[in-house]
């Protein structure tokens, strides 16, 4: 049973009828491009196969009433709320999801209530962007009982709602986020990456058949999560910040490679590694890209890893557990291997060949009993479809 029939038939259970619709969004991994979409620059996200699906009914009295089915399949239901009183630290824990993104709508004079019900499969707390999924597929749902259908004529553009879940992410839940997770959850499409330049809001589907070549993704759920994820993510925003202050750009994807050397000249001893992940990291993605335009999955192998070593010893968002899986798969013959997301904590990726799968499945299990952490699950993942209407 998909998430979606599961959402529809938990709605029939709760409210005795059936829902007027059902929508669903998926978590993403990104493949390459990380902490530059808040400086303007690339990301090259695939979506998961896991998504979380939300069957919805307006109600005509204005109020929003969610309830979400976990794994033990309790409902949760969050305390109904009138639309018109949303505001940001009205709500808390789960219910700010949902709640954000209809306080972000009604600022677009989408203002219908609606009762909600949520189900999904994207592993939470796993870096796989569950909460975004969650935003995505409420954003659609609330903008579906108003009669929007998503880029069609004289509706909004999917890259608008992706800018809408964001406002409701950085200003009523509170996380200063970019916008890579909600445009991967909303835009990407099947058996392809997106390319997504996030400063002019360009977006290319790069063709992403791993199969065919060979290959696969490994997706390598570390189960860790640092206390230092949330504040450690705001401390490098505002470094980069200040960087680009200091050096009088809009943001940081406007120092070329070339201009590195004389950048960092510029800049205080703290804010460097900063600037050379950021500015590296974007010209990674580019030459990434490229190899795949040219039909190389492969090519990008060298790429993950060159990434990962830049997030690891310039921004410093990595943990032993990410590190302990990169080094694993790499040593079992991965191309390449990357943390993926934040950091500190939650997934990494290995792009590896089909025949090597279990030999780095093997690795990085060895590498973590060997270390007593706790076991991480694997899975591969082949790029899936986007956010939409599912019933
Ligand atoms: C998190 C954020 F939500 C994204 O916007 C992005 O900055 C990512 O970390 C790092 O690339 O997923």
């Amino acid at each position: 049973m998909t998430s979606a029939d599961r959402a529809a038939s938990q709605f029939r259970r709760l409210h005795g009828r059936a829902p007027d619709g059902v929508w669903s969004a998926p978590g993403r991994v990104n493949l390459i491009g990380e902490h530059t979409d808040y400086n303007d620059g690339y990301v090259l996200p695939f979506a998961l196969p896991f998504r979380v699906a939300v069957a919805a009914s307006a109600r005509a009295d204005g109020v929003l009433a969610a309830t979400t089915i976990g794994d033990d399949a309790i409902p949760q239901r969050a305390a109904p709320v009138p639309v018109a009183d949303l505001a940001p630290g009205s709500v808390t824990g789960w219910a700010a999801f949902p709640a954000g993104v209809a306080w972000a709508l009604r600022g677009q004079g989408f203002t219908g209530g609606a009762d909600l019900v949520v189900v999904g499969d994207v592993p939470a707390g796993a870096g796989l962007s569950s909460s975004h999924a969650l935003q995505c597929a409420v954003a659609l749902a609330l903008l579906g009982l108003a009669g929007v259908t998503p880029d069609e004529d004289g509706s909004p553009t999917l890259a608008e709602i992706a800018r809408w879940v964001q406002r409701s992410e950085n200003d009523f839940v509170g996380a200063p986020t970019g916008l890579l997770d909600q445009t991967a959850s909303l835009c990407c499409v099947e058996s392809h990456a997106l390319f997504l330049d996030v400063r002019s809001g360009a977006r290319e589907q790069v063709p992403f058949d791993a199969a065919a070549a060979g290959l696969e993704v490994i997706v390598v759920d570390t189960r860790a999560r640092h206390s230092l994820a949330t504040s450690a993510y705001g401390d490098r925003r505002r470094g980069c910040e200040r960087a680009a202050r200091l050096l009088g750009v809009p943001a940081l994807r406007d120092v070329p490679l070339d201009g590195l050397a004389e950048a960092s000249a510029a800049l205080p001893e703290d804010l460097r590694p900063l600037v050379r992940h950021v500015v590296s990291e974007n010209d990674r993605v580019l030459r990434g890209v490229a190899a795949l335009r040219a039909g190389s999955i492969a090519g990008i192998g060298a790429h993950l890893s060159a990434s990962h070593a830049s997030l690891r010893e310039d921004y410093r968002v990595s943990c032993l557990e990410l590190d302990v899986a990169v080094d694993a798969a790499v040593g079992a013959g991965a191309l390449g291997a990357r943390m993926t997301g934040g950091g500190f904590g939650g997934s990494a990726i290995a792009l590896a060949p089909t025949g090597r799968r279990d030999d780095v499945r093997a690795a990085v299990l060895a590498a973590y009993a060997e270390r007593s952490l706790t076991a991480p699950r694997l899975f591969t993942a082949a790029p899936s479809a986007g956010a939409g209407r599912d019933l």
